[in-house]
């Protein structure tokens, strides 16, 4: 699943995709590149990020969605059901919901459903993460949720254990060492790790300056995680970098 920002603000490549004719090109480049879905957002769920309204966001996504959606499975990264609506009216074929709450809408539509698992929200999740044991509670959570969305009628269901979504870096290290409890939930998982926070930290700088490296430069990071995510029994990996990772996900395939 390739990252379709067409945002001013997000974390890695705010602004490099908002113009619409840039945004489309992008995705269209990843498809070359080997993605199966193209994943497009256009309200960045960084910690701290502002809400965008509504018609601003049906803005940036529709158009995007209505160019791509005739050459590539199309999902709309989205938390508002108007959006998911018009992004599936527009092509669209699946809901990636960060905020576990856009089951019924999903299902209103017949379309697969992404649900993922935060701690919090944005402008919140980061301050101070705490669970007693974090992959239980969140492996019981996309369980609980699936079988929900299940019941509604939707067949296509994948869960996602929202790596950075109110999570310190212990709790983004346990849910990757574990994903194999997610992936004994039953339901496809996908994982995203690209790019984040945890990744600048763990690969500490080598220039010699204090700090998390910048996202430009988690590359390996990302690509050790969708690796290993991968060879845990992920069935899909979430990522901006498609090339490398298309590439690893052919030499974990063999
Ligand atoms: N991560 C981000 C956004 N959407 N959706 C799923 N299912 N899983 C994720 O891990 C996930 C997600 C955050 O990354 P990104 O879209 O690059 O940044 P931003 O939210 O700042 O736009």
């Amino acid at each position: 699943m390739g990252v379709l920002n067409v945002t001013p603000d997000s974390f890695s490549d705010g602004g490099q995709w908002f113009d619409p004719d840039q945004a489309v090109e992008h995705g269209r480049a990843m498809v070359a590149e080997g993605a199966d879905v193209v994943d497009v957002g256009g309200e960045s769920s960084r910690p701290g990020a502002e809400p965008v309204p509504e018609a601003e966001e049906l803005r940036r996504v529709v158009p995007v969605v209505e160019a791509l959606a005739p050459d590539v499975r199309v999902s709309v990264d989205t938390v508002k059901p108007a959006v998911a609506e018009a992004a599936v009216a527009a092509g669209a074929t699946l809901v990636n919901d960060v905020s576990a709450t856009l089951a019924p809408v999903a299902a209103r539509l017949g379309v697969g459903y992404v649900v993922m698992h935060r701690q919090g929200t944005p402008a919140t999740m980061q301050l101070a993460p705490r669970y007693d044991d974090v992959v239980g509670e969140v492996a019981d959570f996309l369980a609980r949720e699936a079988a929900a969305a299940r019941r509604l009628g939707i067949d296509e269901v994948w869960i996602d254990p929202g790596i950075g979504f109110g999570k310190t870096i212990d709790h983004n290290l346990s849910l990757l060492r574990h994903l194999d409890r997610l992936v004994a939930v039953g339901e496809p998982v996908v994982v995203g790790t690209s790019r984040k926070s945890f990744l600048g930290t763990l690969l500490g700088r080598s220039d010699g300056r204090e700090g998390p490296v910048p996202p430009d430069d988690r590359l390996e990071g990302s690509l050790a995680t969708a690796t290993w995510a991968m060879a845990c029994g992920a069935r899909m990996v979430r990522v901006h970098d498609v090339l490398p990772t298309v590439r690893a996900a052919k030499v974990v395939a063999a």
